[in-house]
């Protein structure tokens, strides 16, 4: 028992070592390396200017990992986990939300400890800016932070935006905005999904406008603007993908009852997050993201029943919660 116990506790002290190993990776281009064909350490290190001795060891432990496959002649390929997630263009890949994770995501989570002590955001210990007006001024206090946390945020619709999208029938929604849409990728699918109906995009100027210079959504049209305080335009559902878990109950009640108003007849919210399981206990992914809420946000992840009284008190008091499988479920409120 002690031994197991032992091994228990070392293995989760060392779950951020493991983190790093992808990261490091990841940021190396080992992924990018191997996709090219198999390829020893040594000639990794010589690609990328490397030292050989670092690179064998993470490469050998990337293997351990299920990263990476060791061939008898020390030279490594990709394993299916890795082709399709890892490297750079494959249609499925993650590698901006890791980049993401591996940079500002890390560095607040180094101060855990001081953001469960105080019940804030740790922007100002981690990276200098402060996060307590907005959070998004300090999740976006480059161009370059702006860019990687909208792309990886895209990331994730490559692999659920069907399933959240279909789990209820939305083809009656003649129009359909995404508030706080980013770059439009869920959108994208929506349009996709239900070809009748004309999608839009409602997010910050700063993030319609790099946008819409990247080309992104077609058949989805943007509009720039502060869902708190400008005039949102009309709409059949207004989709809140991973929004409401960016703020406090008072500002998530505030935003949905902008948006009751700004609905037409007939009209409904579609919420997208990771719910909690009733009582709050799981899943596990979902209890870190939201420590990952209270260290860059003012929000948290919520069971689907603080949904519910969350929109009761917007005036949207007839709520279904489903749930497609995989990290993400949908919530239709409506009056
Ligand atoms: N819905 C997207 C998704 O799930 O991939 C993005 C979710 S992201 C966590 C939150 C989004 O809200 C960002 O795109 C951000 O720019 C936007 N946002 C934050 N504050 C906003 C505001 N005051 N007005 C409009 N959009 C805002
Ligand atoms: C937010 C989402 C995130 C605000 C800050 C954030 C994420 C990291 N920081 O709305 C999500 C990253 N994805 C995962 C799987 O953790």
């Amino acid at each position: 028992m002690a031994d197991r116990g032992f091994g228990v506790v070392m293995e989760l002290a060392q779950g951020f070592m493991a983190s790093q190993v992808l990261f490091a990776a990841l940021e190396l281009g080992v992924f990018d390396a191997a996709a090219r064909g198999p390829t020893d350490a040594d000639a990794v290190a010589r690609e990328s200017g490397l030292s050989p001795r670092g690179t064998r060891l993470l490469m050998d432990a990337c293997a351990r990992l299920g990263l990476l496959r060791a061939g008898p002649d020390g030279s490594f390929t990709n394993t299916a986990l890795s082709s399709a997630f890892l490297v750079s263009g494959s249609p499925l890949s993650q590698r901006c939300t890791l980049l993401y994770l591996a940079g500002t995501t890390y560095r607040c989570w180094g101060h855990l400890a001081d953001g469960v002590r105080e019940g804030r955001s740790q922007y100002a210990r981690a990276v200098g800016v402060a996060a307590e007006d907005d959070p998004f001024a300090a999740i976006y206090r480059t161009e370059a932070e702006r860019s990687l946390f909208t792309r990886g945020l895209q990331e994730t619709w490559s692999l659920c935006g069907g399933r959240v999208l279909t789990t209820f029938d939305l083809a009656a929604f003649g129009v359909i905005c995404d508030v706080g849409g980013g770059a439009g990728a869920l959108a994208q699918e929506a349009a996709r999904l239900y070809p009748g109906s004309a999608v839009s995009v409602f997010d910050l100027p700063d993030v319609v406008a790099a946008a819409q210079e990247e080309g992104a959504g077609p058949g989805v049209s943007f509009l720039g603007g502060d869902f708190f305080r400008s005039r949102l335009p009309r709409a059949d559902l207004f989709v809140l993908a991973r929004v409401l878990h960016d703020w406090g109950d008072a500002d998530c009640v505030r935003l949905l009852r902008r948006l009751r108003r700004a609905l037409r007849p007939g009209g409904a919210v579609l919420l997208v997050e990771a719910v909690l399981t009733p009582g709050g206990a799981g899943p596990l992914r979902t209890l870190l993201l939201s420590l990952t809420m209270l260290l860059q946000t003012r929000g948290r992840e919520r069971t689907g029943a603080e949904y519910r009284d969350m929109a009761a008190r917007a005036g949207l008091d007839r709520f279904r919660l489903r749930r497609p499988g995989g990290p993400y479920d949908a919530m239709m409120v409506r009056r």
